[in-house]
């Protein structure tokens, strides 16, 4: 289906000024191969086929609100250096305004999804109550701009962590009355989600863990946090929604240690309460990188278990050991991730959630377009390279012949349980193994190397027309 791009200028969305007028009313688009441009991309081209599928099919772009919009970059030791004019006084009409630009933004930058927050889109006000009726206020809004640019929501989510309540935890603090906080958010963004269409709902740990074992009972809230979801699961069947639940795992920070550490971990504590069908994993590259593992690993754990639900999409700081979130830029992370995906066969309903932050040097809103820009198009190297790798089928070739000797009788009859024990130990007791011709070496980096040179190859001949950015020439 071939969809004629329409023009939108930023008074269709309601607003009186550009907000962003150094693009002078021009989308971010591709240029060529490796153009260079700040604000064109020079890998990532959405249209383009890529085995048979979009490159925006395999990889569904999502914005991540609390990031672009309300992000001010600030840290623990100084404030916030963000430029962002969109940013006033905590009131509904502003609230509006900052919908209207974050619908711009994405626009602009060709994104296709939003992810955020109860708390990103409208004031708490005083009370919860006061909070659900702005929420209540806004959605309008939100389904009139998702109208317009046909941009989706890809997840929604419940900020169970910033409000002073949640200091201890939410559904595993150790007052009741901030579980049915927690509850009445999560209640309410199902309703919202369900409003709106999203894809996806979060359910991210935030200070679900604990900081002093001491004073722990373990028990108690890890039986809390299970009937929490269950109840979430629940209030999903009873409105009729059809939403996917994620849960990301993250390992630590703010917390010393958090429920939900890795995918293995999730995967446990969901079988232990019966919860395993109803979820599926939200994988962030950094929260992976917290964990010592590489995100790779995540990810296959998780489409192993047939429950890889989405990506959030940045890296951290080399050896920093925080979540600082930043926009990927490593092409070999890229590619392994893309290898994972479509090994995968594509991330379904899930979408890739730019969970990341411009450096606090990085403060003008135009780095908003140049961070984004740059990590959709190291994606996009990492999707290219994986397709390379997919068609040439060497990767595969190689791990059918390091398991081939599962397929011998010794193999099978261990794997289908067929073979008793004395006639294993028998064989073991008339074979010694050899290394070099029983055992063959596994030449891992001349397989590594494959990664190295697809990077490499993959954009050879490929839309290699560099196309003059015109608008930038005019400037
Ligand atoms: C924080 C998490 C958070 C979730 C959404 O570390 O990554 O941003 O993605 O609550
Ligand atoms: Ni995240
Ligand atoms: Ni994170």
């Amino acid at each position: 289906m071939v969809q004629t791009p329409r023009v939108l200028s930023y008074r269709d969305f309601g607003l009186k000024e550009d907000p962003f007028p150094f693009l002078k009313g021009q989308p971010i688009t591709f240029r060529g191969i490796g153009c260079g441009e700040p604000l064109a991309f020079s890998c990532y081209n959405p249209g383009e086929k890529i085995l048979g599928k979009a490159m925006n099919i395999w990889l569904p772009m999502a914005m991540a609100f609390w990031h672009t919009m309300r992000g001010l970059l600030a840290d623990m030791f100084g404030p916030g250096t963000a430029v962002r004019p969109w940013e006033g006084q905590d009131t509904m009409e502003n609230a509006e305004n900052r919908l209207r630009v974050a619908f711009y933004f994405m626009w602009m930058q060709g994104i296709q999804f939003w992810c955020f927050h109860d708390t990103d889109i409208v004031p708490y006000g005083k009370d919860l109550k006061e909070f659900h009726a702005n929420i209540d206020r806004i959605v309008p809004l939100i389904l009139e701009l998702q109208k317009l640019t046909g941009i989706r929501c890809g997840w929604v989510t419940q900020n169970l962590f910033s409000h002073p309540m949640y200091c201890k935890g939410a559904a595993t603090g150790t007052h009741p009355i901030v579980w049915a906080h927690a509850f009445a958010q999560t209640r309410k963004m199902l309703e919202v989600g369900k409003k709106i269409g999203a894809r996806n709902h979060v359910f991210w740990g935030g200070r679900e863990g604990y900081n002093e074992l001491l004073l722990l009972l373990l028990g108690l809230e890890q039986k809390n946090l299970a009937r929490f979801l269950q109840m979430a699961v629940q209030y999903r069947k009873q409105i009729g929604a059809t939403v996917q639940f994620l849960i990301e795992p993250k390992p630590k920070e703010p917390t010393v240690s958090q429920y939900d550490m890795c995918m293995m971990v999730v995967y446990g504590f969901l079988r232990r309460f019966g919860l395993a069908s109803h979820f599926k994993g939200n994988i962030e590259v950094n929260h992976a990188q917290l964990v010592d593992l590489p995100v790779e690993h995540e990810l296959t754990v998780a489409a192993d278990l047939g429950m890889l639900g989405g990506i959030d999409g940045n890296q951290g700081t080399f050896g920093d050991g925080w979540d600082t979130d930043d926009f990927l830029a490593d092409p070999m992370i890229a590619l392994r991730i893309m290898i994972v995906v479509l090994k995968n066969g594509g991330l379904r309903r899930g979408v890739v959630n730019w969970d990341a932050k411009p450096r606090r040097e990085s403060f003008m809103p135009e780095d908003l377009f140049r961070t984004h820009t740059a990590g959709m198009d190291t994606l996009a190297y990492g999707l290219r390279a994986a397709a390379l790798l997919q068609q040439e089928g060497r990767l595969e070739a190689v791990i059918a012949e390091r398991y081939a000797p599962w397929l011998s009788d010794l193999g099978r009859g261990i794997a289908d349980g067929s073979m008793a024990p004395e006639a294993i130990c028998e064989a073991a007791y008339a074979h010694q193994p050899q290394l070099g011709t029983d055992i063959p070496s596994s030449h891992i980096e001349s397989h590594r190397y494959l990664l190295t040179s697809a990077l490499q190859r993959c954009c050879e001949g490929v839309g290699s027309t560099h196309i003059e950015p015109k608008w930038r020439l005019a400037n």
